[in-house]
């Protein structure tokens, strides 16, 4: 790619907040992702249908290297964040067919104290999201929804959820929500086996449920500066895990009281 090139791209993401990157990963390069991710036991599952959901991390795995080692993607990259980063971590989430649900409304920069404590939104332009499709997606299979344009409006208020699997997650208040896809709308990018959506840390998305009968499969990674190491604050980072477990203990007591408060929620239906 010609220097000119890196530099549109790194201007498309600073204007709209996100660049697809089309075919970033080969067909050879996904069969490999597949392979990995099918000898292994998932790590996080579905509550309930036991669907696999994640499989831990894949940084150290062969079937990364074509993402560690692209050199267009690296130069990408390191333009955006202005410094020589690394890759902080390589996830792979399936979304579950028919049953796979939805994931919340956020901006990533939320949860910045349990991936980067210490840094903050002063910080912003330090990360980078890579999200690879493996099996495709659209918003039919519960493909990513986004906000174009929606980094401009800085950061949103964010209230603490359950989510599925107990996990305690930040999602955006849905007053401001509301305004801010008023304002820009949704996007659904249609992403082809091995296509790339690169995006900022202030950029609204979510994903909604797979109606499809095959898994939706992608690599959810994030590149970072390398000076964000230097600044870690462990203090911080044992205080936020604590706070997001002791929500969800909380929240789980709660649903408990209400329970053993012998009303019957199921009293609606009696006749
Ligand atoms: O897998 C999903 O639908 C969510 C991915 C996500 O939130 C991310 O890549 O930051
Ligand atoms: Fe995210």
């Amino acid at each position: 790619m010609e220097n000119q090139l890196i530099k549109e791209i790194v201007e498309e993401i600073h204007n709209k907040g996100f660049y697809i990157f089309k075919s970033l990963l080969s067909d050879s390069e996904i069969k490999d992702f597949y392979s990995e991710v099918k000898s292994r036991k998932p790590t996080v599952l579905n509550e309930f249908q036991k669907e696999a959901w994640g499989y831990g991390s894949f940084l150290e795995d062969s079937c990364a290297k074509p993402i560690l080692k692209h050199e267009n993607l690296k130069r990408i990259l390191n333009e955006y964040i202005q410094d020589e980063g690394e890759f902080n971590h390589i996830l792979v989430n399936s979304k579950a067919p028919l049953v796979g649900g939805n994931v919340e409304w956020h901006q990533e920069l939320a949860n910045i104290d349990t991936f980067a404590p210490g840094s903050d939104i002063s910080n912003v332009s330090s990360f980078l999201q890579v999200y690879i499709s493996l099996s495709g997606e659209n918003r039919t299979n519960g493909g990513l929804s986004i906000v174009p344009y929606s980094h401009h409006e800085g950061f949103l208020k964010h209230i603490d959820i359950l989510w599925n699997h107990n996990s305690h997650k930040r999602e955006i208040l849905s007053d401001e929500l509301i305004s801010v896809v008023n304002k820009y709308g949704l996007i659904y990018p249609e992403l082809n086996p091995g296509d790339a959506l690169i995006f900022g840390h202030l950029l609204i998305h979510s994903s909604g449920r797979n109606d499809t009968t095959l898994p939706r499969v992608s690599v959810v990674s994030q590149y970072r500066s390398r000076n964000i190491k230097e600044r870690w604050d462990d203090n911080l980072w044992k205080k936020e895990t604590k706070y997001r477990s002791d929500f969800v203990i909380e929240k789980l007591k709660d649903t408990i009281d209400i329970k053993l408060s012998n009303k019957n929620i199921y009293g609606e239906f009696k006749c």
